[in-house]
């Protein structure tokens, strides 16, 4: 298996942390946006789309951070990092379509936005900390969510957001900035290509 990625973005992050927090046998390939290595048609092939994360499982191609983290933790039950019960799958998948419906563009916005307004997020992070009281994971078990959600929090303008109202996020946060896989990825820089 073949993982293509670029460590510093949260989609990139959320996949590699995941990967190495559990020891996944997946060959993490850095991908070189200095040599439009995904422009290229050999990396078209992979993901019509020209984005990274994308992965390779022998002649299967997958694309989307989010599907990759549910599928690895499928092909690998070791984890148990994905509920096989419907409901116990379903909540997680809520999780999962909130990260990229609903935290990935109000922060994309902020992140582009010349004057910064962080209250734009504070009903978002108030949903999550509420979610996070009484657990220390967001759907129970360390799972696909936590990697999912955490790595946008750590993003420069997830780092520069105060927590101080939303206590049982702020835990969790340091939960999940001190497992294996995120501490592994925790890079200013992007790597050198390969
Ligand atoms: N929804 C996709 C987003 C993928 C994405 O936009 N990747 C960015 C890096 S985070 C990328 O490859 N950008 C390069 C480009 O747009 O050329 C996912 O979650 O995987």
């Amino acid at each position: 298996m073949r993982l293509y990625s670029f460590t510093v973005t949260p989609n990139n992050r959320k996949v590699e942390a995941f990967v190495l927090h559990y020891d996944l046998p997946v060959e993490i390939h850095h991908v070189s946006f200095k040599d439009r290595e995904t422009e290229s048609p050999a990396f078209r092939a992979i993901n019509p789309m020209g984005r990274v994360p994308a992965l390779t499982d022998g002649d299967f191609k997958l694309w989307e951070s989010n599907a990759i983290l549910t599928y690895l933790a499928t092909k690998f039950p070791q984890t148990r990092a994905l509920p096989t019960d419907p409901r116990g799958r379903a909540d997680v998948d809520r999780w999962l379509h909130w990260q990229s419906c609903h935290l990935m563009p109000v922060m994309g916005a902020l992140k582009m936005a010349d004057e910064k307004d962080p209250s734009k997020l504070t009903p978002l992070l108030a949903i999550l900390d509420a979610q996070l009281t009484g657990r220390d994971w967001v759907t129970g078990e360390l799972g696909v969510a936590d990697f999912a959600i955490a790595s946008y929090l750590m993003t420069k303008i997830g780092r520069q957001l105060d927590y101080s109202a939303t206590p049982a996020l702020a835990a969790w946060l340091a939960r999940t900035a001190a497992l294996k896989g995120f501490v592994a990825t925790q890079v200013k820089q992007p790597p050198v290509a390969a």
